[in-house]
């Protein structure tokens, strides 16, 4: 693969230069054997990140939306590995342990990156868990790559060098940088589970905390886990598919009307908004990732014959839930607690129609916060 050098935003280059400056200083020094920890949740998209920009680095087509998960976490540690590494030449030496066998080469070029103030003395071992299953469609790259960050930030004790606004900066956009997604996840406070990428006409990425309703707090969360293997097509590889897609540009000029009206229902608890605009977004991403060439498909015939068990119970007696798709195929069902029964029998009525047993992943808090968190595992 050839990978381009990845392109820092100035504000971002400035905090950088920063961290060199208090190395330099002897006000920011690591020792071998120090370690950071940090906790993230994954998200999922309720308007949909899908396209970038291939020119630029990591840059969104469009801006998107995410609800929180914060019962789905990546628990993350870095441990550094001692310094004055004698070849000059040497770049920072990475060594991963990770469930889902994690370190590639656009990995590594980001973890360099990083760490450049620090290059080429330190060496970094990563220890990440997620409490789900990696690379089936609940964006465990979002999780893993904000954890990935806050754990960085930790070990730099970046939470005494930067001010609040700068650290959440720091992390949101290297969490960008790594995974798009993990933008979303990388938010430090703990009360704010919606969640902008906003992209802006000059391609500057922001992450903005989303106003909504108290009512909203009560939103539940389920994944209808289908297919647990590893998907066929990377995101990665799938954003840059979107322009082959005679859809793409339907989706895309239709965007930002879905965005204000989603955001109009998280501020006036407009359940019945709400539903339309997600369920209307999952299906036009599916449309352009199935019409890109080659195509992008995520879609199997278990998917098809699940959310159609789903649309079919909802139409016969109306309850409070709708259903979004990752970029995978297994269904996240939001509900609010009248639907809770209901969930059960759309699950019952799947397995007996695909004859197969269905586990569903519940989205259970453990320690309540929908934060990135810095210093805990
Ligand atoms: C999202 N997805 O908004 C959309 C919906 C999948 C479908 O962001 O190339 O893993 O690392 O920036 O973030 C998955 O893409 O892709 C994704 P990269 P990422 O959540």
């Amino acid at each position: 693969m050839n990978l381009k050098p990845l392109v820092l935003p100035e504000k971002l280059l400035e905090l950088q230069n920063r961290i060199l400056q208090l190395r330099q200083t002897q006000q920011l020094e690591l020792q071998n054997g120090d370690v950071g920890y940090a906790s993230a949740p994954s998200n999922i998209a309720l308007i949909k990140y899908w396209g970038k920009h291939s020119h630029l680095s990591q840059v969104a087509l469009n801006s998107s939306l995410s609800f929180t998960l914060e019962g789905f976490r990546s628990h993350t540690k870095v441990t550094a590995l001692g310094r004055f590494i004698a070849d000059a030449q040497e770049r920072a030496k990475i060594t991963m342990s990770h469930q889902g066998a994690w370190l590639n080469a656009k990995m590594e070029r980001w973890l360099n990156a990083i760490l450049a103030p620090y290059a080429p003395e330190i060496g970094l071992h990563v220890e990440s868990e997620n409490n789900f299953p990696a690379s089936c469609g609940i964006a465990s790259s979002a999780s893993g790559y904000a954890a990935l960050c806050g754990a960085i930030a930790n070990l730099l004790q970046l939470e005494r060098h930067f001010s609040p606004d700068e650290l959440q900066y720091w992390l949101c956009q290297w969490a960008r940088l790594g995974s798009g997604s993990a933008l979303r996840s990388a938010w430090l406070n703990e009360s704010i589970p919606f969640i902008e990428w906003n992209v802006d006409e000059q391609y500057t990425s922001e992450a903005l905390p989303v106003a909504f309703h108290p009512e909203w707090k009560k939103l539940k969360h389920v994944v209808f886990l289908l297919d647990g293997t590893e998907k066929k097509v990377s995101s990665s590889d799938g954003h840059l598919l979107v322009y082959s897609s005679p859809f793409q540009a339907l989706r895309s000029v239709t965007l930002n009307a879905r965005l204000q009206t989603l955001k109009r229902a998280l501020l006036e608890f407009d359940f019945n908004a709400l539903q339309q605009v997600v369920e209307e977004e999952a299906i036009l991403m599916h449309t352009v990732m199935h019409t890109s060439t080659p195509p992008a498909a995520y879609l199997t015939h278990e998917v098809g014959t699940a959310l159609a068990t789903f649309i079919e119970l909802r139409q016969k007696t109306p309850f409070p839930a709708f259903w979004t798709l990752d970029a995978g195929p297994n269904i996240h069902i939001l509900y609010l607690e009248g639907a809770q029964s209901y969930i059960e029998d759309v699950r019952a009525q799947i397995e007996s129609r695909l004859n197969k047993r269905i586990d569903v992943l519940h989205n259970e808090p453990h320690i309540n916060s929908t934060a990135l968190r810095l210093g805990y595992l």
